[in-house]
Formats: C-alpha cells, sequence, structure tokens
C-alpha cells in the first residue's frame, strides 16, 4: 500500500515538475528578453582618470546611479562602457556625474551588438 502511494507520488511529480520548470523558464526568459531590449551601451570617453582608484571611483559613482546596470572602466582606453535603462538615466546625467568627481567626461558613442 505504502509502496503503490510512492510509486502515484513519484509519477505526479514526474508528470507536473517539467511542467512547472518549464513554465517558470519561459516567463524567465520573455523577463530578460525584454531587459535587454530596454537597455543601451554607451562608451563615454573619459579625461583625468590617472590611477586605479580613480577607475574605481568612476566605477563606483556610476554604478550607484538609478537605472545604471552595468559598467567598465577602463584606465588604458581612458573611457567608461556603461549599460543603463534609457527611462531611468540619461547619457547627459552620467556625463555630469563623471565631471562633478573631477574628471573630464567626452562625448557618449552608443554600442549597438
Ligand atoms: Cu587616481
Amino acid at each position: 500500500m505504502k509502496l503503490q502511494l510512492n510509486l502515484l507520488l513519484l509519477l505526479s511529480l514526474l508528470v507536473i515538475t517539467p511542467m512547472v520548470i518549464g513554465c517558470k523558464q519561459n516567463s524567465s526568459d520573455n523577463e530578460s528578453a525584454q531587459m535587454v531590449k530596454n537597455e543601451i551601451k554607451v562608451t563615454i570617453p573619459i579625461e583625468g582618470m590617472s590611477c586605479l582608484s580613480c577607475v574605481a571611483n568612476v566605477r563606483k559613482t556610476l554604478s550607484n546611479m538609478d537605472g545604471v546596470t552595468e559598467v567598465e572602466v577602463s584606465l588604458q582606453d581612458k573611457k567608461a562602457i556603461i549599460t543603463f535603462v534609457p527611462e531611468k538615466a540619461t547619457t547627459e546625467q552620467l556625463r555630469k556625474a563623471i565631471n562633478q568627481l573631477g574628471y573630464k567626461a567626452g562625448k557618449p558613442q552608443e554600442i549597438k551588438e
């Protein structure tokens, strides 16, 4: 009797689990696809960064801004690559934040991927 119950439980798990997981995966896939669509990536040249703490400084400030999802700062290339949601932030705000730290932000350029 107990064995039968277990078998039944196992069977129902086998049937139900893939449905639940499949459903979840689908919805999260859709969500992430939409997130990517809503974000843009720009590169902004930055003058005045001279060491790694400058880089960390810029990265931290930009990362903390509303709407910014990803920041890469290169000391060698003198630029920042910023991914952000255009509804929440503008390149003008990003440049302003960089300038307020004492560096000089150049003309933003959108990166198409
Ligand atoms: Cu420095």
